[in-house]
């Protein structure tokens, strides 16, 4: 933690004049349009399409499937606007989301609720993460097609992203590629370098101090 946070205190400063917090998930480190920052824990990430993307959910479930935007498409959408906070301190407020609310897509493959939770991997070969049954059970976490108005960019983690509402940016996996239910959970990738696994906003990450959106 102390290279990573150094890492952090260097970059931000270089880029942020000081604002960010030294504390961090950054390697590549990018500011984006609209006040994101681009995040990647690898260097480049080999974008699919509408026609190309897949999404695998197994594991605990009665019919382990493999989803097109199109399967997506006709499971019912959730809308949600909401500030969008990373845990290093930059915030972008009001943003709309829609896609498909996990609980609708896991309900979908016919899931055991009685299972520990999920796993979530991304496409790009190296970030993934986990979540609670009852975490991955709340309306407010979305498997996103749309993000600000329009499809989700590459390089926002299109063309399908997460969005996990009620915590920091670092749950919001981005190039989704996998969900397994499971009973085995184990730490994602910003967690095994130190990150709380449940990731409140304001309530975690030693950051009980900011205000809560
Ligand atoms: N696959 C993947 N997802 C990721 C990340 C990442 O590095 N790789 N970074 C996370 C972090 S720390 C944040 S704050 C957000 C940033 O989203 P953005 O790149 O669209 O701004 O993505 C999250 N999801
Ligand atoms: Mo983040």
């Amino acid at each position: 933690m102390a290279g990573l946070g150094a890492l952090g205190v260097a970059v931000g400063a270089k880029l942020q004049g000081g604002v960010d917090r030294a504390l961090g998930p950054v390697k590549d480190f990018v500011p984006a349009g609209g006040g994101f920052r681009y995040y990647s824990v690898v260097s480049s990430v080999k974008s699919r399409d509408e026609r190309t993307y897949r999404l695998q959910v197994k594991g605990k479930v009665t019919n382990a499937r493999t989803f097109t935007m199109a399967d997506l498409a006709v499971l019912p959408q959730t809308n949600i606007t909401k500030d969008f906070q990373c845990v290093t301190g930059w915030r972008v407020p009001d943003v709309a989301w829609s896609g498909v609310a996990l609980p609708d897509l896991l309900k979908a493959v016919g899931a055991d609720l009685t299972a520990k939770g999920v796993m979530i991997t991304s496409f790009d070969g190296a970030y993934d993460e986990s979540l609670t049954m009852e975490q991955a059970l709340r309306p407010d976490v979305i498997v996103a097609s749309s993000m600000l108005g329009g499809p989700v960019t590459h390089d926002h983690g299109g063309p399908v992203r997460l969005f996990v509402a009620p915590m920091y940016g670092y749950k919001s996996l981005k190039w989704l590629g996998g969900i397994e239910v499971t009973d085995k959970l184990t730490d994602g990738y910003w967690e095994k370098r130190g990150y709380d696994v449940d990731a409140w906003v304001g309530k975690s990450n030693g950051r009980d101090d900011e205000p809560t959106s």
